[in-house]
């Protein structure tokens, strides 16, 4: 039987702050979130201070339970200026820390780009640019040959979401609303960095694994009528499996590309992939260490109308986010389905649909890591000094519940990361929705334990995922019932 081991995850930028110390470079958000143009506006420092503050959250990490931790070393520490000028603070910084979590016999998995390109290369064209991927190579491997500590790599995280965070929800520059045609380009250059920095590591015979946290939140006909399913089928193309297909299979299949050309013609685009492309991809496919899914919801959706709706919902105020455009589809609300404040529909079952198609839709037999799986919520201390987030831990047994279900069934799912390790700001919805498994006070830094830490620490002992905690007597347990 397979042991998960539990983790939790963070991104650099969301949690470090510290913008200015140790010569580091400005990377894409840094002037996007205090600008007027901004989908949300706040101050990206100080963060929750991981740059300075890590002893503590390792420490925190050592005495809950979790085994693995996913971090990211941030581009523009390592080269501020320019692709080929290292920092060596930075590198110096980075050998400290290791070394800090190694010592609490913490597992890092570290990812070499978490949405933060740094801004001379945001200057150059970021991913949109071809030409720049040698750029993203060269501090690939440049980690590669400098961490030697680390075991477990992942290429770049969530490469679809950060092509939509550029080209469809203009949340970064080029702010681009709805360009599909430059969605798919830069998606597709991202896909062949993450491929070439595979085989670099493999043919270097770098010590340890290397994988790809992939975002991948299914759509679902919202009922049996054809034109239902014909709209989920060109959702998931176009968000899904235009981007897991290469990564999983090493190829995109005849289907993808009809859907994804079908929605160009609505655009100046075709969306054809070059032959030389294609061997990359799938060598890489082939050589890969282990697929990993970042899941949050599943959105059901029908057929489009005539009606153009598209609203990012970044408060918390439920059934703000609006999505219905007439080319592609409209995301409808599913009875029975709760949902979050952000309007994420809780739908556990979409986990396995993700795995479904990794494994036999697309025949990839590599083991799976889930690298994030979470629930945002408002959470205030000053409140309620003790934040009992039952909330939370029942989206986490619901997920547990059925990544057993299918490694019971034969599916190999190795490691499980929850969003996050304590809590950091949220992309384009900022400090007020809260992941962590830790409570950060943002004004002091101080950190506090939630009830999910102490249910998290009873998880670790246990065997099977599935198996239950009962809440009351684990709040008795900690003297806070
Ligand atoms: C993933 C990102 C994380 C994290 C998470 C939660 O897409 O990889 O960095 O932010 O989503 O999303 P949000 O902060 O938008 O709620």
């Amino acid at each position: 039987m397979i042991k998960v081991k539990l983790g939790t995850a963070t991104a650099a930028f969301q949690c470090e702050g510290n913008l200015k110390t140790d010569n580091r470079g400005k990377c894409v958000w840094d002037d996007v979130l205090l600008d007027d143009k901004s989908i949300a506006k706040y101050n990206p420092e100080p963060a929750s201070e991981f740059y300075t503050k890590y002893d503590e959250d390792f420490r925190l990490a050592k005495e809950y339970g979790i085994e693995v931790l996913r971090v990211s070393i941030p581009w523009s520490r390592i080269f501020p200026k320019n692709a080929k000028d290292v920092n060596k603070k930075a590198v110096d910084h980075y050998h400290r820390f290791f070394k800090k979590m190694l010592e609490y016999g913490i597992t890092p998995n570290v990812t070499l780009h978490h949405f933060d390109s740094p801004q001379w290369f945001v200057e150059k064209g970021d991913f949109l640019s071809r030409n720049n991927v040698d750029d993203f190579l060269y501090f690939a491997r440049f980690c590669f040959e400098e961490f030697t500590e680390i075991y477990y790599w992942s290429t770049i995280n969530e490469i679809n979401a950060y092509s939509e965070q550029k080209n469809i929800k203009a949340a970064l520059p080029p702010f681009f609303n709805l360009e599909y045609g430059h969605f798919f380009k830069q998606q597709y250059n991202m896909v062949i960095a993450h491929a070439k920095t595979v085989i670099m590591f493999k043919e270097n015979k770098y010590k340890g694994e290397i994988g790809v946290p992939a975002n991948v939140c299914p759509f679902q006909p919202i009922d049996n009528k054809p034109e239902s399913i014909s709209a989920s089928n060109r959702a998931n193309a176009i968000t899904n499996w235009s981007f897991l297909e290469p990564i999983t299979s090493g190829e995109f299949s005849k289907e993808t590309i009809g859907l994804i050309n079908d929605v160009l013609k609505n655009y100046d685009f075709i969306f054809k992939p070059q032959e030389e492309d294609l061997k990359i991809i799938k060598k890489a496919a082939e050589i890969i260490d282990w697929i990993g899914i970042n899941y949050y919801f599943t959105t059901f959706v029908e057929k489009p109308d005539d009606k153009f709706e598209f609203e990012v919902n970044t408060t918390g105020e439920k059934g703000k986010s609006k999505f219905s455009v007439p080319w592609l589809w409209k995301v409808v609300k599913k009875d029975g389905v709760k949902t979050t404040n952000w309007d994420w529909n809780i739908y556990p079952d979409g986990l396995a649909i993700v795995v479904d198609w990794v494994s036999n839709k697309y025949n990839c037999k590599k083991p799976i890591f889930i690298t994030e799986n979470g629930f945002g919520d408002l959470e205030d201390i000053k409140n309620t000094p003790f934040i009992k987030d039952i909330d939370r831990i029942n989206y986490i047994q619901d997920h547990f519940d059925v990544i057993q279900k299918l490694n019971d069934k034969g599916e190999n799912i190795q490691h499980y990361y929850l969003w996050s390790h304590m809590d950091m700001f949220s992309w384009t919805n900022g400090y007020n929705k809260r992941y962590g498994l830790f409570y950060v006070d943002f004004e002091n830094q101080k950190r506090y334990e939630k009830l999910s830490s102490y249910w998290w620490l009873e998880k670790s002992k246990q065997n099977r995922l599935d198996e239950k905690i009962n809440i009351d007597e684990l709040l008795k347990k900690i003297g806070k019932n």
